[in-house]
């Protein structure tokens, strides 16, 4: 019955609409109902596992009529890394924690604790419409096809709302009065390394190059599972006129670096890991800027496994390492150039 005097107040301000729509009882809540399911849900509701996401909180209405004043939204277990984005108007608090496990961020990096409650403070008059942003990483340690609940209170200046209900095993989610946001997962992509004979090479990563920047660079990790040595001897990308393998080394106090003439030795049984403000690809004469969230396809030559195609995601500007790493040391290899 609450769920039906909530539905007539959405729709029926003043009495007379209100007497109208009891008198026409069955029918009437029906119809009513069908507009105060503007649930709080998110607009996109599908994030894949392994990946960033970005969820948008849609809030269509207040609290039976009284203004939000503040959404709080419960940062399920395996969201990772979240972030919330500030709002105008709106002032954010965050409660940070740590999550169950430790869980495996982008490229090897570990995640043991983060932002496990969001809560913009601000006002969102009933018959406005607002969305509430966050990003974060969904953990590689759920299932395609599992649906998490993302808990969202909307307090108003008198009551509040509270999206947590969760559909019992065959109840009908419709049903809820209160259904909290869903978020799908679906599955993993398959890892991008790519292995020809005895080696495997990482899916790789660059910066991005600002406006007019000619020189790029490339990182990745070769495997060489094989008995015998092999070598990088050349590489070479659409995107450079050229791309060497280069090797830094301190000369006089001084960060220099040189093209390996010889190429870069994979002996057999291990990695050799291409970082930053270490060995590297160098891009040179690159034809357009390398842009943030894009990949560039580059060709190794090895000596034995012959030609390999790898991709590398490009990171913003200042990346040092994959995973949001931020250092002083790796920039030194552009400042020669
Ligand atoms: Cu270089």
């Amino acid at each position: 019955m609450l769920n039906h005097e909530t539905c007539l107040q959405t729709t029926g301000r003043n009495s007379v609409v209100k007497s109208i729509l009891l008198g026409l009882a069955a029918l009437s809540v029906a119809l009513s109902c069908v507009q105060a399911q503007a649930h709080v849900v998110l607009d996109k509701s599908e994030a894949r596992i392994g990946k960033t996401f970005k969820a948008v909180l849609a809030v269509p209405h207040g609290c039976e009529g009284a203004a939000t004043v503040r959404l709080t939204v419960q940062v399920p277990e395996g969201l990772i890394a979240v972030k919330p984005m500030p709002k105008p108007g709106w002032t954010i608090e965050v409660k940070k924690g740590a999550y169950a496990r430790a869980y495996d961020f982008m490229h090897g990096l570990k995640l043991g604790d983060g932002v496990k409650e969001i809560s913009w403070s601000g006002r969102l008059e009933d018959g406005f419409y607002d969305e509430f942003t966050f990003t974060g990483f969904v953990a590689d340690t759920f299932k395609g096809g599992d649906v998490l609940p993302i808990p969202a209170i909307q307090d108003c200046e008198t009551g509040a709302a509270k999206w947590v209900e969760i559909a019992a095993p065959g109840q009908d989610p419709h049903a809820l009065k209160y259904p909290a946001p869903l978020l799908r997962l679906t599955a993993a992509e398959p890892p991008r390394g790519v292995s020809k004979g005895d080696i495997t090479v990482s899916t790789g990563w660059s910066r991005a190059t600002p406006g007019g920047a000619k020189v790029g660079a490339g990182y990745f990790a070769v495997t060489n599972t094989g008995r015998e040595p092999d070598r990088l001897v050349a590489a070479s990308s659409d995107v450079a006129e050229t791309v060497e393998i280069h090797e830094m080394s301190t000369r006089d106090g001084v960060m220099v670096m040189r093209p390996m003439e010889e190429g870069l030795a994979i002996p057999a049984g291990q990695t050799v890991a291409l970082s930053s403000g270490g060995i590297h690809l160098m891009l040179t004469g690159l034809k357009a800027p390398l842009v943030e969230g894009k990949t560039v396809a580059v060709t190794l030559q090895f000596e034995r496994a012959g030609k390999m195609a790898v991709l590398l995601d490009v990171l913003g500007l200042g990346a040092q390492a994959p995973g949001g790493q931020q250092g002083t040391s790796g920039s030194a290899e552009h400042a020669h150039h």
